[in-house]
């Protein structure tokens, strides 16, 4: 095994990446090599998937099929070594239904990709794992290098990050031919063991640049279905009455579950990322979408233990609900699973409402605290003429968008920390599950304007940036002259994408923490930090202060 996507990966002096039995996330060492087996399959795929396109061969089925199953592999996502098969074999038996298709055509079509015939070489996990050896992404670093190694996970990763809003966005019908070609291109060169710097570099500023394209059809998707957010007041405590809690980023799931509940008396709580769904009109219509509950993923396994319901994990991020007394009351949807646990397929709700009525759920109701949600991309630039106002005024100073992914890790205080000592005459934007190291507190208000302001989900970075590029045009400026700086946590692949895409659009001067990804190598950290600014957090006083003076 050897699996280095996820910021806790494991770093000691003799190993950089989780490289044993089982990852810090819980993935088994057979299913990470099995993901590796599925991801050389789907780069045989997209090698095959990119071919048939010069003979206009452009199947929707396959396209929407690639990157879903990708997204299998992003951390948190899908531990059952099962299912990871079969989507290996589902992308195998694709690949030689497009082959046919290609050959119809052309008897002498033929692909020239390592992974283009592979096959599986047999149902046994145990020799299924021994063949995926073959594909361990540091296979060859001994003849590589470190640093090309970093640069080829850097663009495995955020094409992966990429791939998950591909699929949110087709949940909601969103997609688009161009997207997915750029993808399947991208997907096969990565397969072929790429060792070019240079172009490793240039990838990675395609993919960013691709993910903002995809983030838009996301945002339009998300606003079609459920029209533009706008500020609303989510309680965080519990309501008396049964209950079902939703997490993850799919609003259609919620939207299905909230349809299907009506009427039967059990409350809606959203968990995680699932929070920005209170600011939906289509969706906060709903009277028993009661509240949200809970806070960042990694405390899961005490919070859904004490929710006396049923859980429904809708993406990312899961970890094992064996350990929190909870396993029978989790359900997973679409490509999330754990072994043993629940997987509900379909459009019916109705086993986890069955399940809800069953159990107690919440004997009274708390006290309510109400937070603010829903500054989605229309209503930020409703306000870019009193932000301009402000600043001329001298009574805005400067923003700082503090977002991003939550973890366990200590040093994420720093995040807490920071939002705290932001100055009074400065705003917090924040997006993504990092803002429950802070979202309960109370930031008070700018001239009526809330000094904390939460644009949504990790993918609704894309609001965040429409905001900053609409600010700087109607000052004349740059985005990176704008009195704004960016702080940003990462976790998992769709932090990687978010900030390629930040990198692509020419933002500079970011810092990242609560530490560096560790496949990137001090020569690629100093690369970037040339190239773009980028840099590592240090301690908030220090951060602070070079970010207002610059
Ligand atoms: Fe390790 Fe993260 Fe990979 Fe899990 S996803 S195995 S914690 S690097
Ligand atoms: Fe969170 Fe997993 Fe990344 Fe969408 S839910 S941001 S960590």
């Amino acid at each position: 095994m050897f699996c280095v996507q996820c910021e806790q990966t494991i770093r000691t002096p003799a190993a950089n990446g989780c490289a044993y039995a089982q990852g810090m996330c819980g993935k088994t060492a057979e299913t990470s090599d099995l993901q590796d087996l599925l991801i050389a399959a789907l780069q045989g795929l997209s090698a095959w998937a990119d071919k048939a396109r010069s003979y206009d061969l452009i199947d929707h089925e396959i396209d929407q099929f690639a990157p879903r199953a990708f997204f299998a592999t992003l951390t948190n996502v899908n531990f059952d070594s099962l299912r990871i098969v079969g989507y290996a074999r589902e992308a195998i038996a694709k690949r030689e239904m497009l082959k046919r298709l290609c050959r119809a055509l052309d008897a002498r079509a033929q692909v020239d990709h390592p992974q283009a015939d592979l096959q599986l070489v047999s149902d046994d996990l145990g020799e299924l794992q021994r063949q995926a050896a073959a594909f361990v992404p540091n296979r060859d670093k001994a003849s590589i290098g470190e640093n090309v190694l970093g640069l080829r996970l850097l663009c495995l990763y955020g094409l992966k990050g990429a791939a998950a809003y591909m699929e949110h966005a087709h949940v909601l019908g969103q997609y688009d031919n161009a997207l997915y070609a750029q993808y399947h291109k991208i997907m096969a060169w990565l397969g072929s063991w790429p060792a070019d710097m240079a172009a490793l570099l240039a990838c990675a500023m395609e993919i960013g640049q691709m993910n903002f394209n995809v983030m838009r059809i996301l945002d339009a998707g998300e606003t079609a279905a459920y029209g533009h957010p706008t500020p609303t007041q989510v309680n965080v405590k519990a309501v008396a009455g049964k209950c079902i809690l939703i997490s993850g980023h799919d609003l259609k799931d919620l939207h299905q579950l909230l349809q299907q509940t009506a009427g039967t008396g059990v409350n809606v709580y959203t968990h995680g990322e699932m929070l920005p769904a209170h600011g939906y009109p289509a969706l906060r219509d709903y009277p028993h979408l009661v509240g949200n509950y809970g806070s960042g993923w990694q405390n899961q396994q005490v919070e859904f233990a004490r929710f006396p319901g049923p859980i429904v994990m809708t993406s990312n991020c899961i970890i094992d609900p064996h350990m929190g007394d909870y396993a029978e009351r989790i359900w997973t949807r679409s490509i999330v699973g754990w072994p043993g646990v629940n997987h509900l397929e379909g459009d019916d709700f109705g086993p986890v409402i069955a399940q809800a009525q069953q159990l107690n759920g919440f004997p009274y109701s708390e006290i309510e605290h109400l937070i603010t949600v829903g500054f989605g991309r229309q209503t930020l630039l409703g306000a870019v003429d009193t932000l301009i106002d402000l600043v001329s005024r001298k009574k805005l100073r400067h923003v700082f968008l503090v977002g991003g992914c939550d973890g366990a890790r200590g040093e994420r205080n720093y995040f807490t920390d920071f939002a705290t000592q932001v100055p009074d005459d400065c705003l917090i934007l924040t997006l993504a599950c990092g803002k429950y190291r802070f979202n309960k507190l109370d930031f008070g208000h700018i001239e009526g304007l809330p000094r904390l302001v939460d644009a949504g989900q990790c993918n609704d970075a894309y609001s965040a940036i429409i905001l900053a590029v609409t600010l700087a045009e109607k000052l004349g400026c740059g985005v990176n002259e704008l009195p704004l700086s960016l702080v940003l946590s990462w976790f998992e692949q769709k932090a990687i994408v978010i900030l390629l895409t930040l990198l692509s659009l020419g933002v500079t001067n970011i810092v990242t923490g609560p530490t560096a990804p560790a496949f990137l190598t001090p020569d690629l950290l100093a690369i970037l930090n040339e190239k773009f600014g980028l840099r590592q957090v240090t301690t908030v006083e220090h951060d602070m202060q070079q970010m207002l003076s610059a």
